[in-house]
Formats: C-alpha cells, structure tokens, sequence
C-alpha cells in the first residue's frame, strides 16, 4: 500500500462504495499480466492463439462493441461551459446517478487498482493517473497503452499529483453466480462521466476501449484539454510523425483526422518517394507544449496501439502488420481454423472457414462481416518496425506542421496551405468528412468535426477555438505551418484520383519545401495550392488530367458550402471568436 494520503483515502472510499471481495494494486510486471491472462483463459473470456506468441482474442458482448457518445458526458457546473457539442448533466445530479449504481457494483469480483502514467514517466509533460477497475481485461490493455507500475506508485508515494479515473463494468456477482465471458451493464445505465473542474472520470457499464481504458480518450483528450486550456499547453487528437528528406533533414508532423481517413496508416507511412523515410511517433494522441526556444514541442503520452483492425493488411499497413507479430490482445476478430485472427480486408480472399466475431461459424458467402467492423488490436507502440528512436524522448519533438484532413469525394482539393495561422484555425474548425459503412449514419453525409475534437472536447468548443488562436499568438512565427489534405477525391464515375497510402509522401514533400521556403504555391480562395509542377510525380503514372482535377479549385461549389460552414459555426455563439468569423468572411471575399 502506497504512502500517499489522497490515493490511499480514495481508493478506501472507492472499495466502501463498490464493495469488492478483494484490492489488487497492479505492479505492471509481466508475471501479472501472464497471471491475469491465465485466468481469463481458464475462465473462456479469452482465447489464446496458437500463431502468435503471447497473443489472445476476446469477443465483447455484441451490445458493447464501440465508444457510446451518446453516454458520454462533460459534467461542468454550468451547463454553458460543456458547450453545445458535449452532453451535459450537473455534477451532483450526475454523481448522486452514478453513485447508486456503483453501491456494490464489485460485488463478487477483484477490484484493481493501476497505477498509470500518460507520457514517459522522465517527461515534463506527462501526467500520472490511478484506474480503479473490475475487469481484468482493462488492465491487461493498460498494461499495453500506457506505463503501469511501480515506478508510477514510487512518483505517487513522493506527491505526485493523479487523475482518479474509477471504472466497472457494472455487473455485480451473487455468491455462488457464474460469470459472462463479457460482463457489461445495458445501454441506459452506461456512462462515461468526466468532471473537469474536479480532473475526475467515472466509467460505469461498458468494458469496451474508449469506454473502458480511461487514460485514453478520457484522459489524455477530455480531461487533458481541459488541463491543457487552464494550463498553456495542447492536447490534441493527432498522429505524430518524422520524415527525412534524402539530405537528411528532419520534419515532425502532427496530424488530425476523423474516423475513417486512415490516420493509422498515415502515422506508418511508407514513403514511396526515393530518398525519404518517415518514422512514427504515434498514432492518437498528441500532448504538446511550447519548449524553452518557442517551438511547439510534442509527445506521444500512449505507449501502445488500440487500432481498428478490419482494413489493416500488407497493402494498406505493412508495418501495422509487423507490429502485430505477438504480445497482442484481439478484440472482436475473427478466428481462424489453425488458431490465428482474420478480419475483413487482412487478405485479398477470405479463408474459406473462420469462427466470427459473435462465436459463430463463418463462410464468405454468409455476406456478413467477419470481424465487427470495430474490431480492434492492442499493441505494444515499441513493437512498430518504423517507431522512432526518439519515440520516448521526454522533452517530445518539435513540430514544423500540422495537417488537418478529411474524406471528401469532390470539391477538395489534394492539399492547400492555409495563408497564416488564423486562417488554419479556420481550417481545423471546419473539417469535415463524409460517413463511410465503417463510421455508421447515412454514408456520404458531410460531418463536420473540428481538429477531429468534436467526441474528445473536454470543454466549450467555442474556447477550444480560443485556445488554438491564442497558442499561435504565443507560437509568433515559430508556429507550425497549417496544411488541410483530402486523400479520397474521385472522379465523376467514381475513381479514386489519388493513388494514396505511400504516394502521399509526395504531398508531405511538397508540405517540407514549403516550410523550407524552396517551393512555389499559388493564392486560391480557399489557400495556397501547388501548381501540377510543384509535386514531385516522378515514377508515378498519373494522366495530367486527374492531376489538374485534384488541385481544382471549383469556386462555385464552394460557394454553396458557405451556408453550411455558418451553420456549424454559429453553434458556438458567442463563444466563436470574432477572428474566425473574420475568417469566415475573408473566405467569401475571396470566393467573390
Ligand atoms: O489510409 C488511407 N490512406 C492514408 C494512407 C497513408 N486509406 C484507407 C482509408 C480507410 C481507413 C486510403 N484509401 C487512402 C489513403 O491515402 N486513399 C484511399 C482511397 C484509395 C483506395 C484504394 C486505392 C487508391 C485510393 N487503390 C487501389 O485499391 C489499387
Ligand atoms: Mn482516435
């Protein structure tokens, strides 16, 4: 038991309330997480494959599959302070709910207590958190996202400040009961609470990722960007990356996108261009914060990858691939008849027999997917074959641009550059992507989810813009450029113009001679493009045609985008700075 006054009471309080038969602090080692693996296995919550080392699949229950917005809520007390985008329920409402159901909401199972860190524990940036949990399965993925032990017990024990993050799946056990290989509680009572003024999370219900593995989404984004408001820094929803020019020259990227842009696979590129490399840094989450010499300085607080699996395959992600060898936890994939996982797309042609994601037997003509669509895999990030040996640098890597991005079938072009730091701004509150099969809703509807923030603000959206527009006042000319990207426009019978995945490091080249200043653009009205001469194609097969049409700016249409980019902003009321309304109506003067 650790000295530490505040944890020690909390977690008394905590077990007085949930009511467990037995604590169990983690020490992060090998041997617990073997140990609860183990377990799991005897029980049959999990499934150990024989093709690679280490490696298991879960199946969830087919009710608990995905992140629940609409159980997601910030708890500010006042209700404007959560802003319009957020769910909202009064904290002593919302507590006196959830305290209720947590009374006794451990009976019959082992309550763990892990202790965190969100960042290499050496890092000025990283913060400390303590998850309470029920479900073992959460602290073997813990094990893998973030760093669990007692190196963090020892920071604790020494005074460091936590985030108490409490968490159970909501399924108490009578004496004598047999448990469900997935124990979770019904939609109406999931929640997963944040309380940002208090830097409090309570989880209740689910035992599924984002829901579930709090030092994520709850922690490194929701309550992080609240911190990071109060505090003078950034916590963003991005993938961080290095590429080197053949020269040698270094450029740290950070990226955001929405669901289904591929962010994954851009944090592993392989570029295609002779000469460049890039190596990742991560691929979610981004803390970042200006350095003693005024640039913007960022670190990877995860130490592992919760990526969607269906989709994932040597052509898509060949180092997604490799980092899967072992030491991985499947969650909702397929199983193979020789004890290895498949999911949709893995291969060019299905095996001819699988058990899928439901325990059930699978063929390819079922027409049913095999894995859930949101099928995920747990891995550990120092497994990734092109992770940087800078990886883990406390002092992080500094950033020369920031990508925001979307899926856009038509209108956008290939890449712009925004004209200054205001006008980003702009650009990252209103990106926007059309719904795909994989993101559910109506596919092809225009979502517009700024910096790819909109489930992950921990606060008013109309601040958050504040936040980014004084960061950049702070930043002066040692900001990072802001580009905007659209990897998925197609042609009028509906062809994909742009050959994506490796070949756009073509387009991250063209992003580095611009910071270099070695590179020429033209002014459009909705920003700086290349001209067809400024990409570097050569080796690729692209008529001049596609090309002309990828960095086509068709005014009229986006003219008629106006209304819509008012709509979404004027959401924000008066809490949407004037400086990007003026962004706003500098954009419709250029579009004449
Ligand atoms: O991840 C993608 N990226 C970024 C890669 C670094 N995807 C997959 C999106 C779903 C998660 C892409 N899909 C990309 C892309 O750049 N581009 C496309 C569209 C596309 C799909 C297939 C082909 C070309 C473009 N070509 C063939 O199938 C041969
Ligand atoms: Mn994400």
């Amino acid at each position: 038991m650790p000295s530490n006054y505040r944890l020690t009471q909390w977690v008394q309080e905590m077990a007085r309330l949930c009511q467990p038969d037995r604590i169990h602090w983690c020490d992060g080692t090998k041997e617990e997480y073997d140990r609860l693996m183990a377990q799991m296995v005897a029980e049959g919550r999990a499934i150990p494959l024989q093709k690679r080392p280490n490696s298991f699949l879960f199946r969830s229950h087919p009710s608990d599959v995905a992140r629940m917005e609409d159980r997601t809520f910030i708890s500010t007390p006042s209700k404007d302070d959560a802003g319009p985008t957020n769910n909202w329920v009064a904290p002593d409402e919302l507590k006196a709910i959830m305290l209720r159901l947590y009374e006794g909401c451990m009976r019959g199972r082992t309550m763990y207590i892990i202790p965190f860190s969100m960042g290499p524990l050496e890092s000025p940036m990283t913060k400390i958190g303590v998850q309470i949990t029920d479900s073992p399965y959460v602290v073997c993925n813990m094990h893998i996202m973030t760093r669990v032990g007692t190196k963090v017990l020892r920071a604790l024990e020494a005074g460091a400040d936590f985030v108490p993050c409490l968490h159970s799946v909501g399924t108490p056990l009578a004496p004598g009961q047999e448990d469900v290989p997935w124990p979770c509680a019904p939609m109406e009572q999931k929640y997963i609470s944040h309380f940002p003024e208090e830097n409090l999370i309570w989880s209740y219900g689910s035992g599924y990722g984002g829901n579930a593995l709090l030092g994520k989404k709850c922690f490194a984004l929701r309550i992080a960007s609240a911190m990071a408001r109060r505090e003078g820094w950034m916590a963003e929803h991005m993938l961080i990356l290095r590429l080197i020019s053949p020269e040698g020259h270094q450029y740290h990227i950070a990226a955001a996108f929405p669901s289904a842009c591929g962010k994954t696979n851009l944090a592993m590129i392989r570029p295609t261009l002779p000469g460049w490399r890039a190596e990742c840094l991560g691929d979610d989450i981004a803390w970042m914060k200006i350095g003693p010499d005024g640039r913007l300085y960022a670190i990877n607080p995860e130490s592992g990858f919760f990526g969607v699996a269906p989709g994932t395959s040597y052509r898509t992600n060949p180092a997604a691939m490799d980092t899967l060898w072992g030491n991985v936890i499947f969650t909702n994939c397929a199983l193979t008849d020789d004890g290895d996982v498949w999911w949709d797309r893995m291969t060019p042609e299905p095996p001819p027999h699988l058990i899928d994601w439901e325990g059930q037997d699978w063929t390819p003509d079922r027409g049913t997917p095999a894995a859930h669509p949101n099928a995920r895999f747990t891995a550990p990030t120092a497994q990734c074959p092109v992770i940087s040996p800078d990886w883990e640098k406390p002092e992080g890597v500094p950033i020369d641009i920031f990508i925001f991005g979307g899926r856009r079938a038509t209108m956008v072009p290939l890449v712009y550059e925004a004209y200054n730091w205001d006008h980003g701004v702009f650009l990252g509150a209103t990106q926007s992507s059309e719904k795909t099969a994989a993101t559910f809703g109506t596919v092809g509807v225009l979502r517009r989810d700024p910096f790819a923030m909109l489930p992950f603000c921990g606060y008013h959206m109309g601040d958050y813009f504040a936040h980014w527009l004084q960061m950049g006042d702070r930043l002066g000319d040692k900001a990072p450029r802001i580009f905007y990207v659209n990897w998925f426009r197609k042609d009028p019978e509906g062809r994909w113009l742009w050959p994506g995945y490796g070949e756009n490091s073509r387009v991250l080249a063209w992003m580095c001679a611009r910071v270099d200043g070695k590179v020429g653009a033209v002014e459009t009205p909705i920003g700086l493009l290349p001209r067809p001469e400024d990409l570097d194609l050569r080796g690729l097969d692209m008529p001049p045609e596609n090309l002309r049409e990828l960095l086509r700016v068709d005014v009229d249409a986006w003219r008629a985008e106006i209304p819509d980019i008012e709509r979404h902003l004027a959401q924000f009321g008066d809490r949407l700075p004037q400086r990007l309304r003026e962004q706003l109506w500098q954009l419709q003067a250029r579009l004449g």
